[in-house]
């Protein structure tokens, strides 16, 4: 990645077509690869760090990979980017290694990798391995906001976010080692979100380490981080937005007018009647 320069804008070729692919509208980059994909070989030991895109996927990505090898490798957080680091399971794109050929190049224990697959088509070896599963969700408005701001440089596409959240959400009810996490909670307390993943991670970092984690992870330490702040990645373009844009909860109100938001919250609540799920649209 880091060998395409910005130039190469011109040679890109268009937005892909959105396509229905087994009932979820989806782009080719992130189905072309799919036997690959299916065929995936997880280990035990993997952890898979899951979410509808722009729901803080970077933000835990980053903070788990300091979290597991900022003390033990300190070079790779300023020599690698987070695609290498945590790859993309799906992407699959001309310009750069697959997400199934970055991730099996890595010789880390444990991998950590990122999807935004809805919970069917994540491969089978991950749940047959009773492998870690960390899950983001954010509130839809604020979700919503980020995803147009995205996609107004870039496309990615994965369906309905009411199937996504909620499917991942019943697959914590019957899989016990499905954490599901809340971008407004970390927002709120990182530090007390950073408890509960290290709980379920089995670790104990000191008070020191954890507090060095929470100031990498900032949102503007993360966005003047050329290693996680997307800036290398020649298909966005930060003229129109930045990867890091906001990073706060409640910037839909900046978005929606009071009639959208009606509609919404209409929508919305047919479409969570049978959802235990709770979001926090403020905090
Ligand atoms: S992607 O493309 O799906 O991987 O994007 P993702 O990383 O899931 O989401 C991007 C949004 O997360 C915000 N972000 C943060 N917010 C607060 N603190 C930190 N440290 C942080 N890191 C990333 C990022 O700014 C995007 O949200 P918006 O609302 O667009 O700013």
């Amino acid at each position: 990645l880091g060998s395409v320069s910005v130039s190469s804008f011109m040679d890109l070729p268009p937005r892909p077509e959105l396509f229905d692919f087994h009932g979820i509208s989806m782009t080719h980059c992130f189905t072309d690869n799919w036997e690959n994909i299916q065929n995936f070989q997880a280990k035990q030991d993997d952890i898979l760090i899951a979410t509808y895109p722009k729901a803080g996927t970077t933000w835990v990505s980053y903070m788990l990979d300091l979290l597991y090898f900022g003390q033990t490798f300190p070079e790779r957080q300023i020599s690698t980017s987070i695609y290498q680091t945590v790859p993309f399971l799906e992407i699959n794109v001309p310009f750069m290694d697959s997400g199934v050929v970055l991730a099996n190049k890595l010789d880390t224990s444990p991998r950590l990798i990122k999807t935004h697959f809805p919970v069917q088509f994540v491969p089978k070896s991950f749940w047959e391995q009773n492998c870690r599963v960390v899950y983001v969700a954010r509130n839809a408005k604020d979700n919503v906001v980020s995803f147009f701001h995205f996609d107004r440089m870039n496309k990615v596409v994965f369906g309905s976010w009411y199937d996504h959240v909620n499917g991942w959400w019943k697959k914590k009810q019957t899989h016990s080692k499905v954490h599901y996490m809340f971008y407004e909670d970390l927002i709120e307390d990182a530090g007390q979100e950073l408890d509960k993943l290290c709980h379920f991670l089995d670790m104990s970092p000191s008070v020191e380490t954890k507090t060095w984690i929470l100031d990498r992870a900032q949102f503007h330490n993360m966005k003047n981080n050329t290693m996680v702040n997307h800036s290398v990645v020649p298909v966005m373009d930060f003229e129109i937005s930045h990867f890091m844009r906001k990073g706060k909860v409640g910037d839909w109100k900046n978005h929606f007018t009071v009639a959208q938001n009606e509609m919404f919250d209409e929508d919305y609540k047919m479409k969570m009647t049978d959802s235990t799920l709770q979001f926090r649209t403020e905090i």
